[in-house]
């Protein structure tokens, strides 16, 4: 699958910063250590709707830790997914009638336009779940070989305790594991199971589905085998940094941590496991199931401008739910029309202390809404200079459109 095309980002002086992250499974904001090739595995859309503000958050949220790291002198390997087979694309599909993979593709082609416009930087793999069922074939293969695989009525299995240390991602206790599971996708009453909450890898082929030849029977892939197989594929282990949105920490990302722990006989499967808060509208997690959405094809369609899309979502850290609202949007706008005029002012205010703030604060756990402060104070004190003569510094507004364009990835 084709991803959609890189914004080019204009170097900067100096040096960039080493990032420290949130990892969710020690609870703690701790270095991140790459080598020259930082490695990046970002959980991708299922593609049964556009892009709403949510995912939109969440991919931003990531593309800072792209942009910290590639200003700090790595080599940035990314690979995403997208979930181009799967329950709820089938689902959808059979509601509107629509072709399951006309839908996959239309509604990718929508998801590539919108990262463009929000200038976020494309994986440099960008992978589909049915193009990788091949891979899928080989680590149900490793895990059945490492005796983790069982079948019920010809479905198949992972148990998840052929992983001594599985839970140690999420870290919740099993009455709650058992809650969530049941909430996303998994079926921990389903009969025949050995423990409710061991996740389904591969489906045999039910009527009307569509399916793919396998030595295990003609079936589908379970969801969370896709990301570990695709990312081992592409990125061996460990990962650097693992992400996607907090409502993927548990069941995703710690099966498939358990999967690749299990196949692999490696540990960990992923340095960081970083999670971008969710969300909401009128204090309900945004999401296509409850369909109470904002997409940003529609912002757009209506001329609203992506980079004041991206504004409004980086005035909040990525770690605390949020909610999108039409003035969180009216004052992304009002920022982006004060960083514009502050940038072509002719008497612009010293830059250099600008840049190294946006620097530290984005290596600090990514903290936004620290880097646009330190934005909004040079762009007042330019205000505040108005035309002053003997101020004039050409220099110190293009210095500050460089970094906000590589370090924010907001073009004024
Ligand atoms: N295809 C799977 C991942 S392998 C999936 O979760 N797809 S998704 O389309 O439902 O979500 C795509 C990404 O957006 C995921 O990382 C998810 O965690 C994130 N996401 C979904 N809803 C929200 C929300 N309301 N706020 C923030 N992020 C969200
Ligand atoms: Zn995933």
């Amino acid at each position: 699958m084709h991803a959609w095309p890189a914004p080019g980002i204009p170097s900067l002086p100096g040096e960039g910063l080493p990032l420290r992250l949130h990892d969710t499974a020690t609870d703690e904001v701790r270095p991140t250590s790459p080598g020259p090739e930082a490695r990046i595995y970002v959980c991708g859309i299922t593609p049964y709707d556009a892009t709403h503000m949510g995912h939109a958050a969440t991919y931003v949220t990531f593309d800072l830790v792209q942009r910290v790291w590639i200003d700090a002198g790595h080599d940035v390997h990314y690979v995403q997914n997208v979930t181009d087979i799967d329950d709820p694309l089938l689902a959808r599909a059979l509601e509107t009638g629509d072709d399951w993979e006309a839908l996959a593709e239309r509604e990718t082609h929508l998801f590539r336009e919108d990262m463009e416009a929000l200038s976020v930087l494309p994986p440099r793999h960008y992978i589909g779940a049915v193009e990788s069922i091949p891979a899928v074939l080989r680590y149900i293969e490793k895990l059945r070989a490492a005796g983790s695989i069982y079948s019920v009525d010809g479905d198949l299995y992972f148990r998840v305790h052929a992983d001594e240390r599985f839970g140690a991602i999420a870290g919740l206790d099993e009455a709650r594991m058992l809650e969530i599971f049941a909430e996303r996708g998994g079926d921990p009453d389903r009969p025949g199971k050995e423990h409710p909450l061991d996740c389904l890898v591969w489906q045999l082929e039910r009527p009307g589905e569509p399916s793919w030849e396998s030595p295990f029977g003609k079936g589908r892939p379970g969801w969370h085998i896709e990301c570990t197989a695709i990312s081992l594929d592409h990125l061996g282990s460990p990962l650097d940094v693992q992400g996607g949105g907090s409502d993927l920490a548990f069941p995703h990302h710690e099966m498939g941590a358990s999967e690749a722990h299990v196949a692999t006989g490696s540990w960990p499967y992923a340095r960081h496991y970083t999670h971008a808060a969710m969300v909401r509208l009128d204090g309900e997690k945004m999401s296509k199931s409850r369909g109470n959405l904002v997409f940003v094809s529609r912002l757009r369609a209506a001329g609203v401008d992506p980079a004041a899309i991206r504004l409004a979502i980086l005035a909040h850290h990525y770690r605390a739910d949020w909610d999108w609202t039409d003035d969180g949007l009216a004052a992304a706008e009002a920022r982006l029309a004060a960083w514009r005029a502050a940038v072509d002012a002719p008497a612009a205010a010293p830059a250099d202390v600008v840049l190294a703030e946006v620097r530290a604060r984005l290596a600090d756990d990514l903290d936004a809404p620290g880097a646009l402060a330190a934005v909004d104070r040079w762009a007042e004190a330019t205000r505040l200079r108005g035309g002053a003569a003997g101020h004039e510094d050409a220099s110190a507004g293009a210095l500050v459109r460089d970094a906000v364009d590589a370090l924010l990835g907001v073009r004024l």
